[in-house]
């Protein structure tokens, strides 16, 4: 039985995987691209006499090979509609472990209508929250309350309230502030929407928290329908260490809630030539339905090469994206747009370069370059809205910087990006 046919051209109902393969030594790429294709749907490393010819129609084939790379086809049958660790144990499973296998590498992958349509995609999108925030072309700003853990709730709350009367738009809790003894969720979700509540009254604008309801999954749903009820608008989870599941749980509950997604976790597996691609990763978020997800800065502090981002950002933006290279086709259909969020090691002097690469459609997150600023958290977020003023009116930061003493002080403590 052979799982390799070069001349099959992919039906619409295919699920299609793009992967880079490495074979072990000694080995072909043609023998373990059809080991992978075996071991990712119906086979195993040898020949079964339970084998009938109608599951022998649902093996996966490998229609093309370019040097490392692989395309295989998936018959949608092959899989449980709505169910991501059903689809990602086949396609992202056991071939990882294989022998055969010295390094490979998930790169991409298409989603058939039918999959696509079993999950329920973003309740709110890009649309639904510029909508909420009445913010229609500029990137929001954000940022995350540092330290990132020790604060208890009061101090947290205050932290927040600096952070919006300065200018955010956004503020979040960090990946792993849960609800630790010296900062309870329930406290600090109370404490921090007053003080919200507070910052709009006196800024004229709306402000956002997203608390952090990271936790196991029934705990989690409990945090999140608490956030609801207590006016919350926005909730955020670590999407890589809660899982699939649990996040699926999260978004098919449907809340009232815009869903901000963190990755923290995803370079153990992202980085590197073995693994799943951070576009993968995104793909699947989109399709379960986050409406915002952390995708790299490309400048910032964490890795992430610009080409991969910008590819990530449209995967995740647009609703047609073009087959090239590697990169599968994919049409989104009804599902909608997430909102890219570009955080880590920012601060106001690599504002103008990051929108440069990355367009206004963004959600610019500072920790450290907000609360880093010599004169404290508020001027600090003053100084970030004040370099996202000046790109979008077309002015440099170090002219604007001339008028605007709260980003000149920025400039001068970590300086600035053309
Ligand atoms: C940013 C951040 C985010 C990173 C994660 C942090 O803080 O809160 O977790 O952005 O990386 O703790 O590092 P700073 P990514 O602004 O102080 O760096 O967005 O790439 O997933
Ligand atoms: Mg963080």
């Amino acid at each position: 039985m052979s799982y390799i046919d070069l001349k099959y051209e992919p039906s619409k109902d295919d699920l299609i995987c793009s992967f880079r393969i490495e074979p072990s030594r000694g080995l072909n790429i043609k023998k373990v691209a059809e080991a992978v294709a075996a071991e990712s749907s119906v086979g195993t490393w040898t020949e079964v006499k339970t084998m009938k010819p109608r599951i022998r129609n649902m093996a996966a084939k490998v229609f093309e090979i370019k040097g490392n790379y692989v395309k295989i086809a998936y018959p949608s049958e092959l899989f449980e509609l709505g169910n991501m660790p059903e689809i990602l144990s086949s396609i992202a499973g056991n071939i990882f472990g294989m022998k055969a296998v010295k390094k490979l590498r998930l790169e991409d992958v298409e989603w058939p209508k039918k999959i696509k349509n079993s999950f329920k995609g973003p309740k709110f999108g890009i649309h639904g929250i510029r909508k909420i925030l009445g913010v229609k072309k500029r990137p929001l700003v954000g940022t995350i309350i540092k330290p990132k853990i020790g604060l208890n709730e009061k101090e947290h709350a205050k932290v927040a309230y600096e952070a919006w009367v300065g200018g955010c738009d956004i503020v979040k809790d960090d990946e792993n502030l849960t609800s630790q003894n010296f900062n309870r969720f329930e406290k600090r979700l109370k404490e921090t929407l007053k003080m919200r509540d507070k910052a709009e009254k006196e800024t004229g604008e709306k402000k956002v928290y997203m608390p952090n309801v990271t936790a196991e999954t029934k705990e989690m749903l409990r945090r999140a329908k608490l956030v609801e009820e207590m006016g919350g608008r926005y909730m955020m989870v670590d999407i890589i260490t809660t899982g699939w599941a649990g996040l699926q749980t999260l978004r098919n509950e449907d809340l009232n809630l815009v869903i901000h997604a963190h990755r923290a976790g995803h370079g153990a597996f992202t980085r590197g030539l073995h693994g799943i691609s951070m576009l993968v990763v995104a793909d699947i978020a989109r399709l379960i339905g986050v409406d915002q997800l952390h995708i790299g800065t490309v400048i910032g502090k964490m890795e992430g090469k610009k080409e991969e981002i910008l590819r990530i950002e449209a995967e995740i933006e647009k609703s047609f994206i073009k087959e090239g290279g590697h990169y599968l086709e994919e049409d989104w259909g009804r599902i909608k747009p997430v909102f890219a969020v570009c955080s880590g090691g920012l601060h106001p002097g690599l504002v103008q370069r990051l929108m440069k690469i990355m367009g206004n459609n963004i959600i610019i997150q500072a920790g450290g370059g907000i609360h880093g600023h010599p004169k404290g958290t508020r001027v600090g977020a003053t100084a970030m809205r004040q370099a996202v003023d000046a790109t979008l009116k077309g002015i440099s930061l170090k002219e604007y910087s001339k008028t605007h003493k709260e980003l000149r002080d920025a400039l001068k403590k970590w300086g600035y990006k053309k």
